[in-house]
């Protein structure tokens, strides 16, 4: 299969995030994709191809906010009249009690639309946003244009990313820009399959409402893993979208033999629901190496993942999430890929 990709990802970087109450260096890392892009040379999985520049905000406003775009657009201009040159990352929230309102300083806006202090800013941050996007999009104009698959191997990711929310290296939903291009463009039903080790709360969120997008999410149980506020057995959907969100939350410590069946058990779902795309939501942070994670799949069940997807039957479009076991991952990506081809 062809893979789309932009080097301009490489302008997020030497960033922070907030993780567990400690602030460390960001473990989503530029080095993910060359990885990525090194194990696809490797084996010869198709044709790299370079995102072409678009209308990121264009397309990205169909699933998220104007004003939530604009915020990020602007971050850096706002940030360096304050003063400040380094990186950043929120650090005050509205909470429970307190009102939904949008402050004017730079530091109420970056708590305003976020939801932790996993999306941190440096100057090439919005650019890097962009280029994602431009990547997602190009990986779905080849399955558009007939291909039966595509991999957008794009950063940063995007399932954390809600409607008007950075959050967890994520900034504009790459998958939900996508899911919606497919809609815009003659598809009548999107299954988006969330396979990353955390709960991809943005996707749900913003498809939360609709019947057109089913979203099915394997995931480490929110009880005691990130992003702890969603992700539970009975979020289901709500009006129009009832039904059409199904998660499978797994224990610390799952192995293929558990999330095998879970995956099979997704499958299922999909096929009664018969999307004409499924966008792939590619984590590979459910590795047992992951150093945020805590299951135990192994470099040798990726290729199984792509199969049972690949079994689906449908045109599916792959788009890069998480997975910080970095010297892995490129294994874990094309195994996935691979797997599907057969
Ligand atoms: N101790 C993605 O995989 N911190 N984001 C987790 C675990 C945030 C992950 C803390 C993890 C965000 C796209
Ligand atoms: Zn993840």
């Amino acid at each position: 299969m062809r893979i789309v990709y932009s080097p301009r990802h490489r302008l997020h970087a030497d960033n922070q995030e907030l993780n567990a109450g400690v602030i460390t260096p960001a473990f989503e890392l530029p080095a993910r994709v060359d990885f990525i892009l090194k194990r696809i040379e490797a084996v010869g999985l198709g044709e790299v191809i370079e995102a072409k520049t678009i209308d990121a905000v264009a397309a990205a406003v169909k699933v998220h906010d104007a004003g939530y775009l604009q915020f990020m657009a602007d971050f850096w201009t706002l940030w360096l009249a304050e003063g400040r040159s380094g990186p950043t990352m929120p650090y005050v929230w509205p909470a429970r009690g307190q009102r939904d309102i949008r402050p004017e300083h730079v530091n109420g806006l970056m708590g305003y639309y976020s939801f932790d202090g996993g999306a941190s800013f440096v100057e090439g941050t919005w650019e890097a946003v962009q280029s994602a996007v431009w990547s997602a999009i190009g990986a779905a104009e080849l399955i558009g244009g007939g291909e039966r698959a595509a991999y957008a191997l794009c950063r940063p990711p995007g399932h954390h990313a809600g409607s008007s929310t950075m959050g967890g290296y994520c900034f504009i939903n790459n998958a939900a820009v996508a899911a919606q291009w497919f809609l815009d463009h003659g598809a009548k039903r999107v299954t988006i399959l969330d396979v990353d080790y955390h709960h991809g709360n943005g996707t749900q969120e913003i498809f939360y409402r609709r019947g057109d997008v089913q979203i099915v999410d394997l995931h480490a149980d929110t009880a005691v893993a990130y992003p702890f506020f969603s992700g539970r057995t009975d979020e289901t959907g709500e009006g129009q979208g009832e039904g059409f969100t199904l998660n499978l939350p797994m224990p610390f410590g799952t192995d293929w033999q558990t999330w095998g069946a879970a995956l099979d058990h997704a499958c299922r779902a999909i096929e009664a629901f018969g999307p004409d795309v499924v966008v792939v939501s590619l984590g590979l942070d459910t590795f047992e190496g992951d150093p945020i994670s805590k299951f135990r799949l192994k470099r040798e069940d990726y290729p199984k993942i792509g199969a049972r997807i690949a079994a689906l039957g449908r045109p599916t479009l792959f788009v890069q999430e998480g997975g910080y076991a970095v010297e892995d991952i490129g294994h874990n990506a094309v195994g996935v890929l691979s797997g599907f081809e057969g």
